[in-house]
């Protein structure tokens, strides 16, 4: 029976990468005099590497390899993290990242019918609370039993060792549990936990493989196939609520 709705961030809840993490990057990036820049399209190629700071690591052995290594590397990445997640706080607050559509009835319904919610994300803990103060409120935080995020685990997405250690600390079985999630990496790492996982690809994700997945949807607002066009609501379709989720599992697992 389903008890648990755990919930991926970036790209699940709010479309974060393009205007809001990849802007903020570039900002600490200038803050610190450096000359690097990434535009959309480079942006899309480095989210390949979930974790900010493994994502400009990344950055500098695979794009900049033929230039030298910036003096005490190891520091200048923690410290342009830690400015990066400054400047994508601040936009957070200044309210510019909205949630995905149904995001907000979903959760509100799960709520009221006494399901458990918690986060599996890659991103910091304070990004997390940060961007659900700005679009759900100051209790917020308060509705999810856990909030796995960042570098609590050792491995990130696609490994599933956010989502195992997420289910550790809640006490319940995969079995109860439905994912959400919106990347391949993302989906990877919670099949790998166990987890039957619906999926909301976007702009940066369309075309991934999501081979796996339970569903793959338009929205949380919009049941049919994923979209190019922006969430236009189709007389057919349907949103995702609860009983379409208890459905869900129970196909997904073969119970009646
Ligand atoms: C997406 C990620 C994160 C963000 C950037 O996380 O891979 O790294 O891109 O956030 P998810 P940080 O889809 O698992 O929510 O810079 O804080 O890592
Ligand atoms: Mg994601």
């Amino acid at each position: 029976m389903l008890t648990t709705l755990i919930f991926d961030v970036d790209g699940t809840l709010a479309d974060t990468e393009r205007d809001g993490h990849r802007p903020s990057f570039n900002a600490a990036f200038h803050e610190f005099k450096l000359d690097w820049e990434w535009d959309v399209a480079l942006y899309g190629e480095l989210l390949s590497v979930t974790g900010g700071k493994e994502r400009i690591r990344h950055y500098v052995n695979h794009y900049r390899a033929h230039l030298p290594v910036p003096h005490d590397f190891d520091n200048l990445v923690v410290n342009l993290h830690r400015a990066k997640t400054e400047h994508y706080m601040a936009l957070l607050r200044r309210g510019k990242i909205p949630l995905l559509p149904g995001v907000q009835r979903l959760l509100e319904e799960s709520r009221k019918a006494g399901l458990t919610l918690a986060i599996a994300t890659t991103t910091t803990p304070e990004n997390v609370t940060s961007l659900l103060e700005s679009t759900l409120g100051a209790d917020s935080p308060n509705w999810f039993k856990v909030i796995a995020a960042g570098d609590i685990v050792p491995a990130k997405k696609p490994a599933p060792d956010i989502y195992l250690w997420a289910m550790q600390q809640l006490g319940v079985d995969a079995a109860e549990c439905l994912a959400f999630e919106d990347s391949e990496n993302g989906l990877r790492s919670a099949v790998n936990a166990g987890l039957t996982t619906l999926v909301t690809p976007n702009d940066y994700t369309r075309g991934q493989n999501f081979s796996g997945a339970a569903a793959l949807i338009h929205s949380l607002d919009d049941i049919s196939a994923p979209r190019l066009e922006p969430s236009s609501t189709k007389p057919s379709s349907q949103p995702v609520t609860l009983d379409y989720c208890r459905q869900l599992l129970a196909m997904t697992l073969g119970q009646p």
